[in-house]
């Protein structure tokens, strides 16, 4: 059946004129929707959801809010507006015009990086599959379908990439992106972090706030890139990527209020009596909060790669605000890295400069993710406590890199492999733990009322009030 493509899905990539890119999608969209109904949000597909769809870039279009059923959503395909003589801002190439085509001698790694991006959209959807059905509030379960759909329409964004520049191989890579799954033991998702299960709400807010903002700061490279329909792409995403870290700040915000509210009311800050009033406690924050930013400081890849320098030689993939930057070659320049030093200490290596773009880019992460752990700790101080919420050394817990299955504490320091296995556990959530943050794991849909456990949200979606019924379930 011919498919009304301004009507079905919004776009400013002229697909109406596009025969072999449509024909293309037409193929490709129909198994989008089996593995929307199989493997998205589960038995809420004919609840009416109060989203937002992005119906143009501008100010006007990219946020029309409506009630709708997500397999109705419009997965549009947008890309910024384009930038009159766009030049390549970093790496040999710099100065010259970016690339409206896939340069032959990039097109394998592109496509590499296009679908590593492309697979962790997917993944996310299947990591939060069976949340709904625990959702605290209406308001987080609208939250939460809100994120999914534009997991999905990130997903469109990077397979319209592939369709449109890639050819037969490119189609073929959108196939797999339907075909691997995360968690599966033969056709896992491609990077680490999304394969791991959300199968509570706390482990949703984190991933949100830490895992989401790796999309973001990886997003923000990829828009620097001189490829540049992958640039424009990008650009966009980052617009709809904002509320997905909103959810988790917030998220993480609410349940410390909520905490800091029970230790007030009983005067105590004991994880146990706190728990038997129905509170996630801070210690056990800090340990999800251990587990989720050591888990997404490896999405950054190594801290030494030639990947990264050839990206950013050849004008692949840039540091995140390049612009922000002096050098923009960076073909002198040198990284001290602070490396084990195999005999329970630490070397400083010093690294060429773009082989240690990808520890560039982590540090900047880092930063961004400090501002909201210092947002929570005010909370804390406000109410007249002492404890502080940190990050973990990014040394701690990596799988990834120079420090991979290192023995470092979450302060930074080595210690002997014993004393280290047997302190792990104290520091990310323990099986005790999530039992007790799954018992708190209730369906809360009364439109306005919040799970004990939370507090409810300083204020409702698009100047709604918070017990408006965004969701209403048939
Ligand atoms: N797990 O030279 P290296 C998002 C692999 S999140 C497994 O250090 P490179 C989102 C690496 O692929 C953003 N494997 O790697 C968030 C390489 O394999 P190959 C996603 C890993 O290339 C929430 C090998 O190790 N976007 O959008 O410098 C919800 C050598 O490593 C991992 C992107 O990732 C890992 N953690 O950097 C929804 C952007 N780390 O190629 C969405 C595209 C590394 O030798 N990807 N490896 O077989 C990239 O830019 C790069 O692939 C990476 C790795 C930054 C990931």
């Amino acid at each position: 059946m011919a498919i009304d493509y301004q009507e079905l899905i919004p776009n400013n990539v002229d697909l109406a004129g596009n025969r072999t890119l449509q024909r293309a999608l037409e193929q490709w969209q129909p198994h989008f929707l089996d593995w929307w109904r199989e493997l998205g949000p589960s038995d809420f597909q004919t609840a009416d959801v109060y989203l937002r769809t992005a119906t143009s870039v501008d100010a006007k279009g990219w946020a029309t809010y409506g009630t709708l059923k997500m397999p109705d959503y419009r997965w549009g395909i947008f890309l910024a507006d384009a930038v009159p003589d766009r030049r390549i801002g970093f790496g040999d190439e710099f100065g010259k015009p970016v690339w409206q085509q896939v340069p032959g001698e990039h097109r394998s790694t592109l496509r590499r990086l296009i679908v590593t991006q492309g697979d962790t959209e997917p993944a996310s959807v299947e990591q939060q599959r069976l949340l709904g059905h625990t959702c605290p509030s209406l308001y987080d379960l609208r939250n939460l379908f809100q994120v999914n759909v534009e997991e999905g329409r990130h997903l469109w964004a990077m397979v319209y990439l592939l369709h449109a520049y890639f050819g037969r191989d490119g189609r073929e890579e959108a196939e797999e992106l339907l075909a691997r799954h995360s968690g599966d033991r033969d056709k896992p998702r491609i990077l680490g972090t999304f394969n791991e299960p959300i199968s509570d709400w706390l482990s949703f807010y984190m991933f949100t706030y830490f895992t989401d903002r790796d999309g973001k700061f990886q997003l923000k490279s990829l828009a620097e890139s001189a490829f540049d329909p992958l640039s424009r792409s990008c650009l966009f995403m980052l617009t709809e990527e904002a509320h997905h870290m909103f959810v988790g700040e917030t998220g993480i915000a609410r349940v410390v209020k909520r905490t800091l509210e029970v230790m007030k009311e009983l005067g105590t800050e004991d994880p146990a009596a706190l728990r038997h009033a129905g509170a996630i406690d801070l210690p056990t924050v800090q340990r999800y909060l251990n587990f989720w930013f050591s888990s997404s400081l490896d999405l950054f890849g190594a801290e030494v790669s030639s990947n990264a320098a050839s990206y950013f030689a050849t004008g692949i993939k840039g540091r995140p605000d390049e612009a922000n930057f002096e050098d923009h070659i960076c073909r002198e320049g040198a990284f001290a890295l602070e490396e084990p030093d195999g005999k329970g200490g630490t070397t400083t290596e010093s690294v060429p400069l773009r082989n240690a773009m990808n520890e560039i880019t982590r540090n900047a992460y880092i930063r961004d993710c400090d501002i909201g752990v210092k947002r929570w700790n005010r909370l804390i101080a406000k109410a007249g406590y002492s404890i502080e919420l940190a990050l973990p050394s990014p040394h701690f817990r990596r799988g990834i890199g120079a420090w991979a299955r290192q023995p470092v504490d979450p302060a930074g320091r080595i210690l002997a492999s014993e004393e280290w296995q047997a302190k792990l556990p104290g520091w990310i959530p323990s099986e005790e733990d999530r039992a007790y943050i799954k018992s708190l794991m209730r369906h809360v849909i009364e439109p306005g009322r919040m799970a004990a456990w939370i507090a409810p949200p300083d204020r409702g979606i698009n100047n709604l009030p918070v017990n408006y019924e965004y969701v209403h379930l048939n």
